[in-house]
């Protein structure tokens, strides 16, 4: 018997169908971020790389061209199963001159974007680009005391609006359009609200624009800290999520804005009560928010299971964002992504109403002998198949290092 279907009679015992398991993932959108391919350089401004954010390392073969990082994502994508949506940051604009400004891009700078997209059968989810721009300054954008700055991110914003609409127009797909603002301070602040009264202020001087919100979903991604800005976030998590509900978008956690200890596995509930949809970014901070490539770790599991057992597979925008220059690009990219997949496939595949039913009868005995039974069930032979029926190679390695032999080693 092959191997996959005798997994298929162990899951069977336990209740589970893998079949519909399978079925259901094939049918999730993970939103792909286009900036690991380039190390968040981006194609408009080439200011290095700010905002508290870094990327480390110098592994050859950065895309540097829209050719180049094009052509290395379909060959991600080819690599990665399921459904998937592109994710490119307004930094990514292909500009006919530079004297564009981040103020007045406009549609016709992403049209190859949307060529690519359509090419692909994907949508396109866009982010407004606050950093490495010499229009931030003091490190500040939408909260900044300057009113020339400040106006210049909120126009950056609003033509972020008009390009996300067309995004959704172009591909027929909704388009997630996600702020963040790197905004803070290093050291302690003597006065901490008027940076967040005038980020509101902007907030709401983007979002008063009108915008066909079957289109264009908005979310606002918040942070703790970032390198060089220690002590003061001026988009914190309590910030974001009242502003979020105050003005009916929708909230954006990223795993690797919070405090060390703190999960957002456990927030994903909470959020769900009080949110029709919320949006993830999923990374794998290391000690800090050192967005390193997403590994098939336990936190990426209960971020996954937690989506999984709340049903809530169509409310939860699902985008990757990490970024490392240590190792093959292409390959952090297909590692990352599908890391993300079968953490899905794993909770998809455990024995959920039982588990509930167990812990409402207040039996953790069980829930946790059945939870442990459930690590070494023969996972692997379903994320075989799945990537079988998908047309996905296993073995993406070797593919990825025929590549960089024959092209990336070349650039
Ligand atoms: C930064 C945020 C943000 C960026 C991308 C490039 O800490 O996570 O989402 O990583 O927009
Ligand atoms: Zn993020």
């Amino acid at each position: 018997m092959c191997r996959y279907n005798e997994a298929k009679e162990i899951y069977s015992t336990f209740g589970i169908d893998t079949e519909k398991a399978i079925d259901t993932l094939k049918n999730v959108t993970i939103s792909v971020h286009c900036w690991q391919g380039d190390d968040v350089v981006g194609f408009d401004s080439r200011e290095s790389l700010s905002g508290g954010i870094q990327t480390t390392g110098n592994y050859p073969g950065r895309a540097r061209t829209f050719e180049e990082l094009t052509k290395d994502l379909e060959l991600a994508f080819s690599l990665m199963p399921g459904k998937k949506k592109l994710n490119i940051h307004a930094s990514y604009a292909l500009l006919d001159s530079e004297n564009v400004g981040r103020d007045e891009i406009k549609p016709c700078h992403f049209a190859k974007w949307v060529e690519f997209a359509k090419k692909h059968n994907v949508g396109i989810d866009f982010n407004p680009t606050f950093f490495a721009h010499p229009m931030v300054r003091d490190g500040l954008t939408l909260s900044s005391p300057d009113e020339e700055v400040r106006a210049y991110w909120v126009k950056h914003g609003i033509a972020c609006l008009k390009i996300s609409e067309y995004f959704a127009e172009e591909t027929g797909i909704p388009c997630v359009m996600n702020i963040w603002i790197p905004d803070g301070y290093k050291d302690i602040p003597a006065d901490r609200l008027s940076p967040r009264a005038r980020f509101k202020k902007s907030l709401d001087e983007i979002l008063d624009t009108p915008y066909d919100k079957s289109k264009v979903y908005v979310t606002l991604e918040s942070k703790v800290f970032g390198i060089g800005v220690e002590s003061y976030t001026v988009g914190s998590a309590e910030f974001c999520l009242s502003y979020s509900d105050y003005k009916g978008i929708t909230p954006l956690m990223d795993n690797g804005h919070y405090h060390p200890t703190e999960v957002v596995s456990d927030k994903i509930s909470a959020l769900l009560l009080f949110n029709e949809k919320i949006a993830l970014h999923i990374t794998r901070g290391v000690r800090w928010d050192s967005d390193h490539v997403v590994i098939f770790d336990d936190e990426t599991k209960e971020i996954a299971k937690e989506i999984v057992r709340n049903n809530a597979l169509d409310r939860v925008f699902i985008a990757t964002d990490y970024f490392d220059a240590s190792i093959n690009r292409i390959s952090a990219w297909v590692t990352g992504v599908r890391s993300v997949s079968k953490a899905l496939l794993f909770a998809l595949l455990q024995p959920a109403e039982k588990l509930q039913k167990l812990q409402e009868e207040g039996d953790f005995t069980s829930v946790m002998a059945l939870s442990e039974e459930m690590k070494t069930a023969p996972f692997g032979d379903v994320w075989e198949e799945f990537l079988k029926r998908e047309g996905t190679e296993k073995n993406y390695l070797s593919v990825i290092k025929d590549y960089e032999k024959n092209i990336l080693l070349n650039r």
